[in-house]
């Protein structure tokens, strides 16, 4: 979000708005049967997405800000996410591809419509801007969601690649050390001030943790096939019981769309088959893997504090960053972000994204899973409804943060909290490990 006056708000918004939708458009402009296929009983059809976005949009901008009148309220319950889970979403009368677009289109006129007409000074630039920023969000989140689906289609590709920005870094991480650590004491978690932060990054407040020590970069795709050589899949003792458990049932041998072929390990990225890279951070793995990784490897996963820690404190002034680097937006050169590459890049790069802990690639490249459930920090309020974070707090959900290559630079931030099952593996999910330190590394 832009600061300035109520013009350069409003323009920055609009930009914001097209940027995405562009985005939307192109990750949807395939072949009609594509659209409609359910490729995985784990997604929706694509262009359940496509007409959900405007769905939402006219709900929260429309109607709640613009007060305007419904222009389908009879297709409400259809694209209301709680009504009818992603596998059985084929089944409903979806709208075509085509009347799809053209929703979308004629909702975004009107919010454009009451973004002209909106106050965005005072009180109500808080509720307003907020409400513009989090549809802009919900637009590049369902994005990301959908290249999953891309990922987990069948046949020829459909997205071309763009290449990762070159002078990005190193090839490899290998002269980099391992860790890095993170001193103890207090730190600030959360945010008060960030206006398009989610309810569940709220508010601002106070957490002390005891040194620990933090991998420099995410576990690569090289370090994770020395868990699976050394039979890390066969071992119970590195599962906790509900991992091992998960691992028997599904069958679990590797990351998802890795298959063995000879010596040699091999993946489909978006319609291409290639060779598993090793410098790469790995993805499509669930909290269970990562947990069992980081015991076999005589480490742990990093808590929710002290992954945002890494990413924000800076021992200089005391005081928490937006990002790993500072204040500043994210730049091309300081993290894998934006959905182009449909790849992470190699681990080691980005070192102006370095935070000051010395970490790198906390933002985007991969979602990192933490060891933490899905919790609501102290002084949480629900907003704008308890749907958005608050029926999902509790026990069966972990945490991921940072951002993948897939995710959109206005939907990250070092207070960005996802959440996922810990089975699923369809996403863009990666992680690094961490461990307490010694008694004498304590200082
Ligand atoms: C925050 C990614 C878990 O995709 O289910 C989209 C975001 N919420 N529409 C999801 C979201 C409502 C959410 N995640
Ligand atoms: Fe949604």
């Amino acid at each position: 979000a832009a600061a300035g006056s109520p013009d350069q708000l409003r323009a920055c918004i609009a930009g914001a708005l097209e940027a995405v939708r562009a985005r939307t458009h192109a990750l949807t402009s395939c072949d009609e049967a594509e659209l409609v296929k359910q490729h995985s009983p784990l997604m929706s059809p694509l262009v359940w997405d496509l007409a959900h976005v405007g769905s939402q949009e006219e709900l929260w901008l429309v109607r709640d800000v613009g007060g305007r009148q419904a222009l389908r309220p009879d297709i409400d319950q259809m694209y209301d996410a709680f009504e009818h889970p992603r596998s059985s979403r084929p089944s409903l009368p979806l709208l075509s591809p085509e009347h799809s677009r053209r929703y979308i289109g004629e909702v975004r006129d009107k919010a454009l419509e009451v973004l002209e007409q909106s106050a965005l000074e005072g009180p109500a630039l808080i509720e307003n801007g907020f409400a513009f920023g989090m549809i802009i969000q919900h637009e590049h989140q369902h994005d990301e969601t959908m290249l999953a689906t891309h990922q987990l289609r069948e046949g020829p590709p459909v997205l071309a690649p763009e290449p990762v920005p070159a002078g990005t870094g190193p090839s490899s991480a290998e002269h980099l050390p391992h860790e890095v650590p993170v001193p103890a004491g207090p730190f600030t978690m959360g945010t008060s001030l960030e206006p398009w932060a989610l309810d569940n990054e709220r508010p601002a407040h106070q957490v002390d943790l005891p040194a620990f020590w933090i991998d420099t970069v995410p576990v690569t795709n090289g370090a994770y096939r020395r868990f699976i050589d050394a039979d890390g899949y066969q071992d119970p003792q590195w599962w906790s019981g509900p991992g091992w458990q998960h691992r028997m049932a599904a069958g679990l041998e590797a990351p998802l769309y890795w298959v063995r072929d000879g010596q040699g390990w091999y993946r489909r990225r978006f319609g291409v088959f290639e060779p598993v890279p090793d410098a790469e951070p790995v993805q499509h793995v669930c909290w269970y893997e990562a947990e069992a990784y980081a015991r076999w490897a005589g480490r742990r996963l990093p808590t929710e504090a002290e992954w945002e820690k890494a990413a924000r404190w800076d021992p200089a002034s005391g005081r928490s960053h937006r990002y790993p680097w500072g204040e500043g937006n994210p730049l091309p050169s300081q993290a894998n972000l934006g959905g182009k590459t449909l790849r992470p890049a190699v681990a080691g790069s980005y070192p102006a994204g370095a935070s000051a802990t010395g970490a790198r690639q906390l933002i985007g490249d991969v979602w990192e899973w933490v060891a933490s459930e899905f919790r609501p920090y102290p002084g949480f309020r629900a907003f704008p409804y308890p749907e958005y974070s608050e029926v999902f707090f509790g026990t069966d959900y972990k945490v991921l943060r940072g951002g993948s290559w897939a995710t959109d630079a206005a939907a990250s931030r070092g207070t960005f909290r996802n959440w996922d099952y810990p089975i699923r593996r369809q996403i863009f999910s990666g992680f690094r490990t961490a461990r307490d330190a010694h008694p004498d590394e304590r200082g």
